[in-house]
């Protein structure tokens, strides 16, 4: 199992969490933009904080690690990647067995009556209007405060309990329950893999702590591994 954060995409140029927001943002919190509380006091800011981050996603790329991670799928069928990351990049780097933890920042639903909005045209400046009942649309992302979707939440936890080996990639260990799966893991007997060039609150756990940039990490892993298969012949 794979747990990718912030930190994947850090090399795509899309900034982190932890990273100050820039500009016009540079006076907000995320947490205290990500709310729902935020968005029904200020639609308009809370929708724009996310145009400008859509905007942002659409102008880069995934980079090697994306893709080594999708690769990696290739050659672990029954690995599964759980990403907080609500950027997309893992999709299109090609990954295909993915839990959007968080949601996705390019979907939208209704803040009244939940009905999916797809189609939303971009450039939107202001949030539309729900087709079904009129309701204010929203981004289709995990605020905080609410709850995982279920089925995400279950089929992660699922992943968490029953691997043998868990990788986290990129990400603070800040934000639960997400972080919360790695002791779930741990607690199964999996072996855990950090790799962030920074220490965090799983660190002193990990089996092994790779303090190295995922972009430069991976795909040396994925090579290892592809190495191995040739030499060994296994399919495991
Ligand atoms: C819930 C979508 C309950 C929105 C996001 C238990 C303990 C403590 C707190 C809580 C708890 N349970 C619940 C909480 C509250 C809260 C929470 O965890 N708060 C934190 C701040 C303490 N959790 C929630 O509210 C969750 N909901 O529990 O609901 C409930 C239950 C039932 C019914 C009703 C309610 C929902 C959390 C989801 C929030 N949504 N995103 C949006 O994006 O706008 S979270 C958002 O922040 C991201 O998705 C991501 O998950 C998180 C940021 O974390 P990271 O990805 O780790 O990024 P970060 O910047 O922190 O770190 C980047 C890392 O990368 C760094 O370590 C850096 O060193 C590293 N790095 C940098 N460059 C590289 C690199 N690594 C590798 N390579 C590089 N090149
Ligand atoms: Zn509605």
């Amino acid at each position: 199992m794979v747990l990718t954060g912030a930190g994947v995409s850090a090399e795509s140029g899309v900034p982190t969490f932890r990273d100050a927001q820039t500009g016009l943002w540079s006076r907000f919190r995320p947490e205290q933009l990500a709310t729902v509380g935020a968005f029904v006091a200020d639609p308009d800011t809370v929708w724009a904080w996310y145009e400008w981050r859509r905007d942002l996603v659409e102008q880069v790329a995934p980079n090697a690690g994306h893709l080594a991670l999708a690769e990696l799928e290739s050659l672990v069928p029954a690995m599964t990647l759980v990403t907080q990351n609500v950027d997309g990049l893992h999709r299109l780097a090609g990954s295909r067995k993915i839990i959007e933890f968080h949601g996705n920042l390019f979907d939208n639903h209704c803040l009244e009556c939940a009905c999916p909005a797809p189609g939303v045209p971009r450039p939107c400046p202001k949030p539309p209007r729900c087709h079904a009942c009129g309701g204010l649309v929203r981004p289709g992302v995990v605020w905080f405060g609410e709850a995982i979707p279920a089925l995400s939440l279950e089929r992660a936890v699922q992943a968490a309990d029953s691997c043998d080996l868990f990788m986290s990639i990129g990400t603070s260990m800040l934000v639960h329950p997400a972080a919360g799966l790695a002791a779930r893991a741990r607690s199964t007997g999996a072996a855990l893999v950090e790799i962030n060039p920074e220490p965090t609150e799983l660190t002193r756990f990990a089996d092994f702590a790779i303090q190295a940039p995922s972009g430069h990490v991976l795909p040396v892993l994925r090579q290892a591994l592809a190495i191995c298969r040739r030499r060994t012949g296994s399919n495991h």
